[in-house]
């Protein structure tokens, strides 16, 4: 079979790119730690009572680890009593904190400033993402997902001290 010359650049071409795709996405695995978020589990959004959300906010696992149970609704992330409106999570420096994130209505976003934590939050699914925060600061949590009318008022702030 004949290939044109410029088809066979083409070609060429392409497959550079994907195979410099693929040893980037082996090299993120690898020896970044990168990992995907990925939906932990299903749970019914109209009976969180059911469910570990029914009570949001942060648990200590031991020492420096930590479980946060965030659910998100238009317009606000509730993470538990007593932490205000937005409300601020607080952690010690050196922490690190597994977040367990759920929506009951729409399409929503989950992304920590400065941090590798970026989850779409999807109706019916829990998603999950652990994060080290390594410097102190004031760190937003953002809904990145376009959300409604109120989706510009939709953050939470995270404080690392
Ligand atoms: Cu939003």
């Amino acid at each position: 079979m004949e290939i044109n010359r410029i088809e066979r650049y083409w070609l060429l071409a392409v497959t550079t790119v994907l195979g410099a795709f693929a040893a980037a996405t082996i090299v993120a695995l690898a020896f970044f730690g990168i990992r995907l978020p990925s939906p932990v589990d299903r749970i019914d959004p109209r009976n969180l009572e059911q469910t570990e959300f029914a009570r949001p906010g942060i648990r200590q696992l031991s020492g420096n680890r930590y479980e946060a149970y965030i659910v998100a609704k238009s317009w606000a992330f509730e993470a538990g009593p007593g932490l205000g409106n937005p409300p601020t999570l607080r952690f010690p420096v050196g922490s690190e904190v597994t977040f367990y994130v759920t929506s009951v209505d729409v399409m929503h976003g989950f992304q920590i400033e400065d941090h590798t934590a970026n989850l779409e939050l999807v109706p019916g699914q829990i998603a999950r993402t652990t994060v080290r925060f390594n410097r102190p600061g004031k760190y937003s949590i953002i809904c990145n997902h376009y959300c409604g009318a109120g989706h510009h008022v939709m953050y939470a702030t995270i404080q690392v001290e």
